[in-house]
């Protein structure tokens, strides 16, 4: 009886764990890079190439598609798509305890 019980809570913390680990294990399949601009914010590049921005204090922000980025490390990137919602996504997966 003791045995059964052992095992099932085992699988329940299983469970738990996965749900709370998916949420984390989602952005990062999807982002290839996120790179630091030069006025402090930071730019994700997505695996399909898409990008989206995130303002220095973590917060999603538009940007229009063609503008150029300064990358802190002396990079120029050009803006393609404007993935607020993907973005906002990976800001609240990173709040997550
Ligand atoms: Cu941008």
């Amino acid at each position: 009886m003791f045995k059964h019980t052992a095992i099932k809570h085992t699988a329940i913390a299983a469970a738990v764990w996965l749900l709370a680990s998916s949420a984390h294990a989602m952005t990062d399949t999807f982002v290839k890079e996120s790179v630091a601009l030069k006025d402090g914010s930071t730019v994700h590049i997505f695996k399909d190439g898409t990008m989206g921005m995130e303002s220095r204090f973590g917060h999603p922000f538009s940007m229009p598609e063609g503008h150029a980025m300064q990358a802190a490390d002396g990079r120029t990137i050009t803006m393609r798509g404007n993935e607020l919602a993907r973005v906002s996504l990976l800001v609240q997966s990173r709040q997550q305890p």
